[in-house]
């Protein structure tokens, strides 16, 4: 039987659904979730394989207004993510009205060339007055190939939606072994989990304040694997936050995630965090490298 393969960029505002849809795509969890704004940070493939074809789903930042030089480096590596793509999927919150920032958003999708589809994300919580509003008004605007209404959350429509997107890829090798889920590497999905902790167990703006970096990934002879993160921070404030009342939260934070990782690895996990205070580490080049992003 002949292969088919093909990229699809996945693109759309800040919590859309974007990283659920391509885990839910993929079968299982590859990029991290959260329900705060500018969770992916950098560019990241999920694999996903329907009949003979392969499909890589690139899971990009959200579109936004960038303020800071994380931002601008965020916003250039979801376009970025659209080179070469073979389909762009945007993804929209039919949840909620279309704002301006979206409204941006399907100016700037109109304007590419490579052919579209729209995914209307959320149905289980909109209601269907405001879906065909906006899907009336995005057909006009985009003139898309298909307009999808899914939840990526509990999987409705997601099956139809693989269907089609087989479809839609050209002839040619699968460019990763069957079994491949992502491209990243081990050590990047254990720094991208404890980043989805920090998501989680803190609040407001912190999480957007922090970055990870690996010191050191060692596989044991055990076949275990020991990994050393530092937690960087710009003011001693901050740190004072993660570490918690007698360490309690970052002792909770690494608890989490140092199960999540062992799952997700498939191997025993042994997690060492530190928080470090860094008031330049926005600045650090090094690190941006370090998640993928262009500095
Ligand atoms: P991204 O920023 O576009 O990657 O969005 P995420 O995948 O991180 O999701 C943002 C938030 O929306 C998370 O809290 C998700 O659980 C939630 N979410 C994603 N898809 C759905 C959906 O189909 N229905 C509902 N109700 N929530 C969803
Ligand atoms: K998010
Ligand atoms: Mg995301």
């Amino acid at each position: 039987m002949t292969q088919h393969c093909g990229l699809v960029a996945v693109l759309g505002a800040p919590n859309a659904g974007k990283s659920t849809l391509v885990n839910a795509l993929v079968g299982q969890k590859v990029a991290i979730v959260s329900p705060k704004a500018q969770t992916t940070r950098a560019r990241l493939m999920g694999i996903a394989i329907e009949g003979e074809a392969q499909l890589l789903l690139v899971d990009t930042p959200g579109i936004f207004e960038p303020e800071r030089r994380l931002d601008r480096a965020m916003v250039a590596a979801a376009w970025g993510g659209t080179e070469g793509a073979d389909l762009i999927a945007l993804v929209v919150d039919a949840s909620k009205k279309l704002n301006s920032k979206t409204r941006t958003l399907i100016d700037q999708v109109a304007r590419r060339p490579e052919p579209k589809i729209i995914i209307l994300n959320k149905v289980d919580t909109a209601d269907k007055g405001g879906l065909l509003t906006i899907a009336a008004e995005l057909q006009a605007a985009l003139d898309p190939e298909e307009i999808f209404m899914i939840s990526a959350l509990s999987g409705d429509g997601v099956a139809g939606l693989k269907t089609t997107l087989a479809k839609r890829m050209p002839e040619g090798p699968w460019h990763f072994p069957e079994d491949q889920v992502s491209d990243a590497t081990d050590r990047m999905i254990a720094a991208e989990v404890t980043r989805e902790q920090l998501y989680h167990q803190l609040h407001n703006e912190l999480p957007y304040a922090s970055a990870i970096e690996t010191e050191k990934y060692e596989e044991r002879k055990d076949g275990s694997v020991a990994i050393y993160q530092q937690i960087r921070v710009a003011r001693e404030t901050q740190k004072a936050i993660i570490v918690g009342a007698r360490g309690a939260r970052l002792k909770e934070i690494g608890s989490k995630a140092r199960a999540e990782i062992g799952d997700l690895l498939g191997k025993k996990v042994h997690l060492f965090l530190h928080v470090k205070v860094d008031p330049r580490w926005e600045e650090d080049r090094g690190l941006y490298r370090d998640i993928g992003l262009e500095w």
